[in-house]
């Protein structure tokens, strides 16, 4: 079955689930046509329905003493190639359907990377903004006191996304040590000293640069002075605008959920050390930027606006919308265009609306979907897992070598399978069919299970 219907009749209201699986299904359409097979063994019914998904109760108790409750999740969407990985998400809009979506993109991503992880997403509408540390902790206790009975090194890894990142990682982490009596590597993302990995914080902003450095390669061109928009503000972000700098390039925004930085000048190393040190040590707010640094411009985010002005105030030569998904709609994708961005890569997981898309497509930019340009903190929690079984850590430069190799690896596979299906310089049809085409005969090698 290649048509969307089935999926909105059973599962009605999950928009973002149904887009992810729309592109999905609008790419392999060529590959299913030429298989037989695939229908015959209803690949796509099978693939889109998550082997398990497990939802559970969080209660905790804030610093006042009040008992609060939130919902916890995990997706374990699908297993083919490996034990289910992907991140867990704390943001108060976390949904079945957010989380499905995610948990669909991350099996496609995996299989990119050319490491044996499959694919999955979990989470929970907890909102750590504003949360003292000891409210964070209690509410990852909770939270791995369910979650522990689903997870291990060769079951299901889970990792950070938005609103997860070292600390609540280790919080989590030490509860399910004590929990399950073993230290193993059932987490990534991990602090240096007790199991992380080397370039992990850095992967998904680096790879994520390689990947947008390849894309322009195939024009001789290198990243070099471009200006470029960068849009939030955290891991990914930050490491984003690190790596800009490190190739020469000029990072010329950020933002937040309640508004973003444009700094005419460009960013530098010593802005771009106060942003790390106000997100990271503060946990403020990117409007406390100009305090520092007053010729930036502020501009809050306004809901009554059909499009943000960050896509549409500045000329620029690259994009990395790298905060969250549907950042970019149609409007805002065609303010890119009208003013001369011709690189767009996303940082974020599905941060462009469908029609945006198209217009990227139509207009013929470099365009890096995130299931192939963000792949880069997936990989190195892949190489994290290496580590952990071997008990060793590799030094800084294997990682991020090891890094660099699988970011240009998928770059290749999307550009050759473009090629292969008619599709040239369509990276969007490339990702998705080299992805699929790679689980799905390892679905059909294992059975109908
Ligand atoms: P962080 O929590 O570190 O940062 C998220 C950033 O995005 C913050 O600046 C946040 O602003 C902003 N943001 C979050 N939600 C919204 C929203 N609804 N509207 C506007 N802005 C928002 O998360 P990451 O940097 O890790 O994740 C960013 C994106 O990258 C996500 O799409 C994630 O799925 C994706 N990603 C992350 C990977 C990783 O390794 N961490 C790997 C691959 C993809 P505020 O502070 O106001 O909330
Ligand atoms: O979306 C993603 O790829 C992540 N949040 C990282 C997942 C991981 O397991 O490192």
């Amino acid at each position: 079955m290649d048509n969307i219907k089935f999926v909105t009749d059973r599962d009605p209201g999950e928009r973002e689930f149904h887009q992810a699986v729309t592109e999905v299904i609008e790419s392999v359409k060529p590959v299913l046509d030429q298989n037989p097979l695939y229908r015959t063994e209803s690949i796509m019914e099978r693939i889109v329905e998550p082997e398990r998904v497990i939802l559970f109760r969080v209660p905790w108790v804030d610093d006042q003493k009040n008992v609060c409750v939130n919902r916890g999740f995990r997706i374990e969407m699908n297993s083919a190639i490996g034990p289910y990985k992907g991140g867990l998400r704390f943001h108060p809009s976390v949904n079945l359907s957010i989380l499905k979506f995610l948990a669909f993109e991350q099996v496609f991503k995996n299989a990119l990377t050319s490491l044996p992880m499959g694919g999955g997403k979990g989470g929970s509408d907890f909102d750590p903004k504003g949360k003292s540390d000891m409210e964070v902790m209690r509410f990852c206790q909770s939270f791995m006191a369910e979650l522990f009975r689903h997870i291990g090194p060769n079951t299901d890894v889970p990792a950070g996304d938005i609103g997860v990142g070292a600390r609540e990682i280790g919080y989590l982490f030490g509860m399910y040590k004590r929990l399950a009596n073993e230290f193993t590597g059932v987490l990534t993302g991990k602090s240096l000293n007790w199991g992380g990995s080397l370039i992990r914080p850095e992967a998904t902003g680096y790879g994520s640069v390689y990947f947008a450095a390849e894309m322009l390669a195939t024009r001789n061109e290198t990243l070099e002075g471009k200006r470029c928009l960068v849009s939030g503000s955290g891991n990914v972000a930050q490491f984003t605008m690190e790596k800009l700098l490190d190739l020469g390039a000029t990072p010329i925004s950020f933002s937040d959920s309640s508004g973003y930085i444009y700094d005419e000048a460009g960013l530098n190393r010593e802005k771009l050390d106060h942003i790390m040190y106000l997100k990271n040590v503060q946990r403020g707010r990117v409007a406390e930027y100009v305090e520092s640094y007053p010729d930036a411009v502020y501009t809050p985010l306004d809901q009554s606006l059909d499009h943000n002005p960050l896509w549409k105030e500045h000329k620029a030569d690259c994009a990395f919308p790298s905060a969250t998904q549907n950042e970019i709609n149609g409007l805002d994708a065609q303010h890119l265009i009208d003013n001369g961005i011709y690189v767009v890569t996303e940082g974020a997981n599905m941060p462009t609306v469908h029609a945006g898309v198209q217009i990227f497509l139509e207009n013929k930019i470099l365009y890096g979907p995130g299931k192939a340009s963000n792949a880069g903190g997936v990989s190195v929690s892949g190489l994290e897992m290496s580590q952990n079984s071997m008990r060793l850590n590799w030094p800084k430069e294997e990682v991020d070598n090891r890094l660099k190799h699988i970011m240009k690896s998928i770059h290749s596979m999307c550009m050759e399978t473009a090629e292969q299906y008619g599709e040239p310089g369509n990276y969007v049809v490339g990702a998705n069919i080299a992805g699929f085409v790679k689980v799905v005969d390892a679905m059909i090698d294992q059975g109908v299970v």
